[in-house]
């Protein structure tokens, strides 16, 4: 197959340029950062966005009355803004943030699962991350609920058709990932979420994979929580968002307790701030938000459906080319599937693979990728995980499976 540089109008050169860390080489080779489902790589607006921010404005926020002060917290809830732009939420009273998806997650198991009874059931999906399985356990260790699966078939695609069966008069939530890290499998979350709606389950969307790849407006999904992290949306780390329909959010607990989250304290009792402060206990990763911002920004100053179209071309190339490679299986064959692939060469470790390839230039991800029960499902111990971003390029690819067909030759 040879690479089909022309299909797209999609500019990779330009947007390569915006990207600083791209332009490097790596053991004298030209860097592949084929590692994005880990962790993307940001643009110059953001590296930017956060450096003016500790050049001029930076202050604590919600607290100061002097110009800093004011400029900081005008700043920090225009990325507030930002994020409900991006994902349409109705209000911005809907957008709290987090250090990230994991603390989402954890927010939405400590607070909301917090009037969950002994009994009550949570439903998964077979190939979450462990940020939202974990979380789960530890409400089951504390209160006794139970925890139930959405089966997926062997290519990995989920057995959307067993949830309504495993929807009982106890199921409380639905917590499902959007997009596979480890297998790239897309979820019908709408379907899921309408199956839930039906049986009046709310329904917790892990949209950490699915955000860097695709637009998500979280009225039409009518997502009850959505949550994603900064860093894999070519921002910041540290940061990230829960979106929570307003509702939902005003009827919980808080999560961590401390300043900025109150209305009054005495040593008797306490009363807490509304919606989205009652969730952010002590000073948030400010300039994390306004990073996050200049990430939304740039993204919506760039056609995402042609990038999503450039990255569908990009994983139909690496999975060609890479089973090119003798022995080489692709774990992870759903018909539907962001830009990821994830594989094993037989006869080689996937951490030999990992740092063979490095000696290439190639960055990819080796190991289990903090989802065990999906290895264990496909009885592999680790896979090695080529993950793509919009800035990725056939050439890289090809670069990738020259690596592993040395690798194959030096090991097999
Ligand atoms: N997956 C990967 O290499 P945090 O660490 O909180 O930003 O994101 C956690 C998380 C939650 N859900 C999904 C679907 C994820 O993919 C991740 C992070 C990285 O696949 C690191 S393990």
């Amino acid at each position: 197959m040879n690479a089909p540089q022309c299909v797209t109008t999609w500019d990779v050169e330009a947007v390569r340029a915006d990207f600083p860390i791209l332009a490097q080489t790596v053991h004298g080779k030209p860097l592949a950062y084929l590692d994005n489902a880990a962790t993307t790589q940001k643009p110059n607006a953001v590296i930017d966005a956060i450096a003016h921010f500790y050049r001029h404005d930076n202050a604590n926020i919600h607290r100061g009355v002097h110009a800093l002060a004011e400029r900081a917290t005008i700043a920090y809830e225009a990325a507030r803004e930002a994020a409900r732009r991006f994902l349409n939420a109705r209000s911005a009273n809907e957008i709290v943030f987090v250090r990230g998806t994991t603390e989402a997650i954890n927010l939405v198991a400590a607070s909301f699962g917090a009037r969950f009874q002994p009994g009550d059931e949570v439903i998964v999906t077979a190939m979450e991350h462990h940020a939202n399985i974990v979380p789960w356990q530890l409400v089951q260790a504390r209160t006794g609920i139970v925890l139930k699966v959405i089966p997926m078939d062997e290519s990995g695609a989920l057995q959307t058709e067993q949830l309504a069966a495993l929807i009982t008069p106890r199921t409380r939530l639905v917590a499902v990932t959007h997009v596979s890290n480890a297998l790239g499998t897309i979820n019908p979350v709408a379907e899921l979420i309408a199956i839930a709606h039906q049986h009046g389950v709310p329904v917790l969307v892990d949209g950490a994979q699915a955000v860097p790849h695709m637009p998500v407006d979280v009225q039409a999904l009518d997502a009850d929580f959505y949550c994603f992290s900064g860093h894999k949306l070519f921002g910041p780390t540290g940061i990230g968002v829960l979106y929570c329909k307003a509702e939902l959010l005003e009827s919980m607990p808080p999560y961590q307790g401390g300043g900025d989250m109150i209305r009054t304290v005495s040593f008797e009792k306490s009363t807490f701030a509304p919606p989205p402060q009652r969730f952010e206990a002590g000073t948030p990763h400010i300039a994390g938000a306004i990073g996050l911002k200049a990430a939304i920004e740039y993204l919506e100053r760039l056609d995402r459906l042609a990038a999503l179209r450039y990255e569908q071309e990009l994983l139909a190339y690496a999975t060609e080319r890479l089973q090119t490679v003798p022995g080489l299986k692709i774990v992870g064959t759903a018909p539907e599937k962001a830009a990821v692939v994830s594989f094993t060469i037989d006869g080689i470790h996937p951490h030999d693979l990992g740092t063979i390839v490095d000696r290439y230039g190639v960055a990819i991800r080796v190991g289990h990728h903090c989802a065990m029960p999906v290895m264990t499902f496909f009885g592999v111990p680790a896979t090695a995980r080529a993950s793509f971003a919009f800035y990725n390029t056939f050439a890289e690819i090809d670069q990738l499976t020259d690596a592993l067909h040395r690798a194959r030759d030096l090991l097999v």
